[in-house]
C-alpha cells in the first residue's frame, strides 16, 4: 500500500434499502431521505431507481440543491423548461445544480429497463438561489484508473492520483469503486466530512477487517477518521460507491422537491411556484415533450 490511514472510519449504522414507489409508477431503494434517515449533512435522497416505459419521473420543480444523476444501466431522457434536453446514458454523469428552480422531467429511454443513483446535495444558504447550471460528463469522459485490483470511477474529487472536473457547489466526493477478489482499498477521506458507503454488486468488508460481509443495497454510514479500508474476500467482483462532503450545518426546510433553510423560504418558493416568478417564468407555458406524449 502507498499509505497507511491513521485512524480508518468505522460503519456507525446500516441500512438494507428496500424498494418503494416514487413518481410515477417508478421503483427507487431510497436509504437517506426516508424516515429513519432524514437528512445526512449535506445529503437529502440517495435514490437507487429502476425504472421502465411508461413509468418515470414527469414534469417537476426543484430549488435550493443539486441532483446527481448516475446511470448504471439504460438511459434517461432528460428536459428542461430551459429547452435543455438530452440523454444520460449508461456510465454517464450528469450533475444538475438545480439553484433557484429546474423544472424538467426524467423519463426512460427505450423499452429496456433504465436503473441508476440519484443523489440530491444540498446547497448552502448563499449557494440556494444561484442560476441553475448543470454539468454533464459522458462515460468515456470520466476519469478512471486500475490499480491491484481496484478500479476506480471518479464522478467527483480525486482518489488514486486523479481528479474529476466536475465543480461542487458543496466540497463532494464521490467515488465509484469495482474490487477484484482478494483486493484492498485504503482510501482517504477528509476529517471533517460525512461519508458513506452504497453497495451495488457483490459482497464487501468495510472498516474492520473482522466484520461481516456486506451484500448489495446497503447504506453504511461512516463514522469519524481519515479514510475507508475495504477488502474483498468473496469470489466475486465487488462494487460500491464511497460519497462524503462537508456538512453545512445549517437548518433545513424541506417541502419535496423544494430545500430551503426556513419554513418561510418555503412558503415564499411554494408562492414563486405558483406565480412562475423568481426563476420559475419558464414554467408556465412549458410542458415536457414526455407529458405531451403521454396525455395523447
Ligand atoms: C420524485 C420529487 C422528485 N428519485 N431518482 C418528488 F424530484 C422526484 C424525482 C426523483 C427521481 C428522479 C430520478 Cl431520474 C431518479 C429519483 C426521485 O424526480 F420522485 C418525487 N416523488
Ligand atoms: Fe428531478
Amino acid at each position: 500500500m502507498d499509505y497507511q490511514l491513521e485512524k480508518p472510519r468505522h460503519i456507525v449504522r446500516k441500512f438494507q434499502a428496500r424498494p418503494q414507489h416514487e413518481g410515477v409508477g417508478a421503483v427507487v431503494r431510497r436509504s437517506i431521505g426516508r424516515f429513519e434517515l432524514r437528512y445526512f449533512d449535506p445529503f437529502l435522497v440517495l435514490d437507487e431507481f429502476s425504472v421502465t416505459a411508461p413509468a418515470g419521473f414527469p414534469d417537476h420543480p426543484h430549488r435550493g440543491f443539486e441532483t446527481v444523476t448516475y446511470m448504471l444501466e439504460g438511459a434517461v431522457k432528460h428536459e428542461d423548461f430551459q429547452g435543455h434536453k438530452g440523454l444520460i446514458k449508461a456510465g454517464d454523469l450528469q450533475w444538475m445544480t438545480a439553484g433557484r428552480g429546474i423544472v424538467h422531467s426524467e423519463m426512460p429511454a427505450g423499452q429496456g429497463v433504465c436503473k441508476g443513483l440519484q443523489l440530491w446535495v444540498n446547497l448552502s444558504s448563499k449557494n440556494k438561489m444561484i442560476e441553475p447550471k448543470y454539468q454533464e460528463i459522458q462515460s468515456k469522459d470520466i476519469a478512471s484508473t486500475s490499480k491491484n485490483g481496484v478500479t476506480v470511477r471518479v464522478i467527483a474529487g480525486e482518489s488514486m492520483g486523479i481528479q474529476s472536473p466536475v465543480y461542487t457547489c458543496t466540497p463532494t466526493m464521490y467515488l465509484d469503486f469495482t474490487l477484484k477478489p482478494s483486493s484492498h482499498l485504503q482510501q482517504p477521506i477528509p476529517n471533517s466530512w460525512n461519508a458513506f458507503v452504497y453497495t451495488l454488486e457483490g459482497e464487501g468488508i468495510f472498516g474492520l477487517e473482522k466484520s461481516g460481509p456486506v451484500g448489495p443495497h446497503h447504506l453504511l454510514l461512516l463514522g469519524q477518521g481519515d479514510g475507508l479500508e475495504v477488502w474483498n474476500r468473496s469470489n466475486k467482483v465487488l462494487r460500491f460507491v464511497l460519497i462524503g462532503g462537508a456538512p453545512l450545518g445549517e437548518p433545513v426546510s424541506q417541502l419535496g422537491p423544494f430545500v430551503m433553510n426556513t419554513d418561510e423560504e418555503i412558503d415564499q418558493t411554494v408562492e414563486d411556484f405558483q406565480y412562475f416568478v423568481n426563476g420559475f417564468e419558464k414554467a408556465r407555458h412549458w410542458r415536457s415533450e414526455a407529458m405531451v406524449e403521454l396525455e395523447a
